[in-house]
């Protein structure tokens, strides 16, 4: 059967756009900001789109209450943060274990959280990247799926290297989700491997 996946979003929704242009089933949109650029797009293309206003919640449980119902409505297999600015409760990720993935811009373990350019930058890094990670309770400490590194370039602007970063993202995220889809990802002692064995580090300085 179909699989079905929901994209979450806040903002741009540049990598929401790759996906859905990679032709992966995206059958929701869902945003936390009524403001996201990003659904304008989604909506143009005929996916149904939500938003669920965080900032109309009590607390995170309740937000995440409410983004879970949301979630729910659509049924999906697989839900993509893209972009998604909300730290989400233990409980949220539980229900959705081994079933949420992230893209995270910084070659992790290194840069965690926010203002991942601007930190490398700052601690004069020569590679820097972006990573898509299954969503696990700790904060981008899941199972790393797929990485793309790129340099860090003398001259660069914390906006010159978020859109070096950026194309790889687009190229990296559709591709580790055809992966799930295509039923090629397993855990092995808390590393992921994709069956047959295609790269997963990708190198690019376009
Ligand atoms: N939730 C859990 N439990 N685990 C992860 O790995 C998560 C997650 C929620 C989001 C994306 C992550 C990123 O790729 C992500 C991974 C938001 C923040 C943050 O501090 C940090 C990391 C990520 C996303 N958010 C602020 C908050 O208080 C709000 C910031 C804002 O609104 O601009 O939630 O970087
Ligand atoms: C992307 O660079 C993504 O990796 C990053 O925000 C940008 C969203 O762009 N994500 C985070 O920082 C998560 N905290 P987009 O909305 O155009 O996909």
């Amino acid at each position: 059967m179909q699989k079905r996946i929901v994209v979450l979003i806040s903002g741009r929704g540049s990598n929401m756009q790759a996906v859905v242009e990679a032709g992966l089933p995206v059958v929701a949109v869902i945003s936390n900001r009524a403001d996201a650029a990003g659904l304008a797009y989604a909506r143009s293309r005929g996916i149904p789109t939500a938003v669920v206003a965080h900032e109309r919640y009590s607390g995170r449980e309740a937000f995440d209450a409410a983004l879970a119902e949301e979630i729910d409505r659509h049924a999906p297999d697989l839900i993509v943060l893209a972009g998604f600015m909300r730290i989400l409760t233990d409980a949220f990720v539980e229900r959705y274990a081994g079933r949420m993935m992230n893209i995270h811009p910084a070659l992790l373990p290194a840069f965690r959280g926010l203002n991942t350019h601007a930190r490398a930058l700052a601690a004069g890094v020569k590679i820097h990247g972006c990573t898509v990670h299954w969503v696990t309770p700790a904060l981008d400490e899941g199972p790393i799926i797929i990485q793309a590194a790129v340099p860090v370039c003398p001259g660069d602007t914390e906006e010159s290297l978020a859109a070096r970063v950026l194309r790889q993202e687009h190229i990296i995220y559709p591709r580790a989700i055809r992966w799930w889809l295509e039923g090629r990802l397993r855990l092995e002692n808390g590393v992921v491997r994709v069956e047959g064995g295609e790269p997963q580090l990708v190198y690019s300085d376009d």
